[in-house]
């Protein structure tokens, strides 16, 4: 335990990435645009049209060692990407889903796949990020507990909620997807779990069991659920003092997570910092997100950041 956090604990500072079919669309859908990666629920696409529109997803101009160079530059040592989001989406490819990027597009590229092979190279923890609870492919995640908009689940494509049977899913997708995750790209830093949803304390055990089964070395964030996780997550805030320990904020650079071309909302590169130091001094680790656009290129406010903040880092952190 003691070892498998100590690099964690070290690391202070590590790089967030949205990024999917979604981007493409910029946030933008029928002339909206304040979407995001839940454009497929927020602009109530069927999921045989947001299929579509995810075949198109090809993004020629992504560079994963240029990314990884970017986030090493600013002093992040682990890097979080979405594998799968909300939309159940697989960015790499899955042997035991098709609805992923290697089935979909013509991306003859497994960019997961060149992201931890890079961050390998340059010795930047890979991390991945895993929409638990919520898969808008699936048919059998339920919406449950009383959220009518249907967050958790597709409620288009999949309205009846009584024939929704959460540990099919668990058994057909989750399960075999975190095992591939955990087979396939060498060694995982975090296992990032986001919206946890209605998976049992079984379910979560189990995930659990697996993961240090495959990887005893993974760290694992508190939303795998019943907090079995190894920390816990604050998102978009600082929390007043570090009582939570050990603890990572997660926080935006505008007012999104997936890229949104319309979003000129940028933070300064010196708040940035100052939370940082906030942080840090508080014992947390500041995961600081990146939406790249659909070409898999890193918005250029965000790099201008990134550079200001490593020039910082450059007086006054530690290598
Ligand atoms: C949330 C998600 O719903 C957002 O889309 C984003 O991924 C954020 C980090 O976690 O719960």
């Amino acid at each position: 335990q003691q070892t498998r956090m100590q690099w964690f604990r070290d690391a202070k500072f590590g790089m967030f990435i949205h990024w999917g079919a979604y981007s493409q669309a910029g946030g933008e859908w029928n002339g909206e645009t304040n979407h995001h990666e839940w454009l497929q629920l927020t602009a109530k696409i069927p999921l045989a049209e947001y299929t579509e529109f995810a075949k198109s997803f090809n993004p020629t101009r992504f560079d994963a060692d240029q990314w990884v160079k970017i986030a090493k530059d600013a002093g992040m040592k682990y890097l979080v990407i979405t594998s799968k989001h909300h939309d159940g989406f697989a960015m790499y490819d899955s042997p035991s889903s098709d609805h992923d990027i290697a089935d979909l597009t013509q991306f003859n590229r497994d960019p997961l796949k060149e992201l931890a092979d890079a961050c390998h190279e340059h010795g930047v923890h890979f991390c991945v990020y895993y929409s638990l609870g919520r898969d808008w492919e699936d048919p059998d995640v339920p919406t449950g507990r009383g959220d009518k908009v249907g967050f958790r689940s597709n409620l288009i494509d999949y309205p009846n909620e009584s024939e929704k049977d959460f540990s099919l899913y668990f058994e057909r997708k989750v399960k075999p997807q975190v095992r591939e995750l955990l087979t396939g790209y060498g060694p995982i830093g975090i296992m990032w779990f986001d919206t946890y949803g209605l998976i049992t304390k079984e379910q979560s055990l189990e995930l659990k069991a697996l993961i240090r089964e495959l990887q005893p070395e993974c760290v694992i964030n508190q939303r795998i659920g019943h907090n079995l996780g190894d920390y816990k997550v604050s998102e978009q805030e600082i929390p007043a003092d570090g009582s939570y320990d050990p603890w990572e904020s997660c926080i935006t650079m505008n007012g999104h997570w997936g890229y949104n071309k319309a979003d000129d909302n940028w933070k300064s590169p010196e708040s940035m910092v100052r939370s940082l130091v906030d942080i840090v001094s508080k014992g947390g680790n500041f995961l600081l997100n990146v939406g790249p656009t659909g070409e898999g290129v890193i918005p250029e406010p965000s790099v201008q950041r990134l550079v200001a903040i490593g020039d910082w880092m450059d007086v006054n952190g530690e290598a």
